[in-house]
């Protein structure tokens, strides 16, 4: 007779899109529910460990810097000098160290409304939040639309939008009106960059009415750049920047001679990540 497979998976089922992203587990280290979500850590296999919310994955160990990287460096190369940045979410903290690494930084804020996300990952993700105690850094622990709501006209360069996905507290975070909210705090060369989903799975249903409402709310130019991202549904990611000014353009040089370390992200990669897949019809 043959014994059971002790084996133990992590799932992430995407029912609407058939399909699921699973990581082998040695053991769960922690569960809580907080005031606003349940979180669960993992060990697994060969992930590193796994940041899982109400059932969706966030982020692993291992490949965590393919978001992070592209989720601040286009942004950062592409302001003429940025030097205060907030970050909507991105509790994790893997955000704010990358944007820390930019020398022109003086103030970059993380306004993550469940203080307990940022617990876990010192706890279970501490090389994510290796720079916390930079001189520069501010967390603060609150509603990231309400703070937007109340920011002072013109007092940030660029907003990170790190979010989870578009359904339950973060839904907010989609809408004109909060993108005209970013508008308004933003200076003169003032770009959103907003985590978006899949492109093979969301352009219909998330990414193009996204685009919509950030022009809506002021911002002449969006650009979706698509990334792999191995633990998100479909395994394809993308980030949206919408700027006041163009955000085709960045500086090359800068990102060329770039003196600080990054896994994925480069000049090149940049480059590519502007090019729009044939089926990015927007403007339709
Ligand atoms: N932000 C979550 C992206 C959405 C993941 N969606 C999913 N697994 N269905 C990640 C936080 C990392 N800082």
């Amino acid at each position: 007779m043959k014994t059971s497979d002790k084996t133990e998976w992590f799932t992430e089922i995407c029912e609407e899109h058939g399909s699921a992203i699973s990581f082998r587990i040695r053991q769960q280290l922690h569960e809580e529910k907080t005031p606003y979500q349940r979180i669960e850590i993992y060990e697994t296999t060969d992930f590193g460990n796994l940041m899982v919310i109400d059932g969706f994955v966030m982020l692993t160990s291992r490949d965590n810097f393919l978001y992070h990287e592209m989720m601040s460096h286009p942004a950062l190369f592409t302001h003429p000098d940025p030097k205060r940045v907030v970050i909507i979410g991105g509790g994790d903290c893997g955000t704010l160290r990358e944007v820390l690494k930019h020398k022109s930084i003086e103030h970059a804020l993380q306004v993550e409304i469940d203080e307990r996300v940022t617990r876990l990952a010192e706890q279970y993700f501490p090389e994510l939040c290796e720079s916390n105690n930079d001189t520069r850094a501010e967390l603060y622990f609150g509603d990231g639309i309400q703070w937007m709501k109340d920011a002072e006209p013109g007092s940030l360069d660029i907003v990170i939008v790190d979010s989870t996905d578009p359904i339950g507290p973060a839904e907010g975070l989609f809408t004109e009106d909060f993108y005209r909210n970013c508008h308004r705090a933003l200076g003169e060369n003032g770009l959103i960059v907003q985590q978006s989903e899949s492109p093979l799975l969301h352009y219909d249903s998330i990414i193009q009415p996204m685009c919509h409402a950030m022009q809506a709310a002021g911002f002449a130019h969006t650009r979706t750049m698509p990334f792999p991202q191995s633990c998100y549904p479909s395994g394809w990611w993308s980030a949206t920047m919408a700027g006041k000014q163009s955000v085709e353009r960045f500086r090359e040089s800068d990102a060329e001679n770039n003196e600080f370390e990054t896994q994925y992200y480069n000049r090149a990669i940049h480059q590519g990540a502007l090019a729009e897949p044939a089926f990015f019809n927007r403007r339709g």
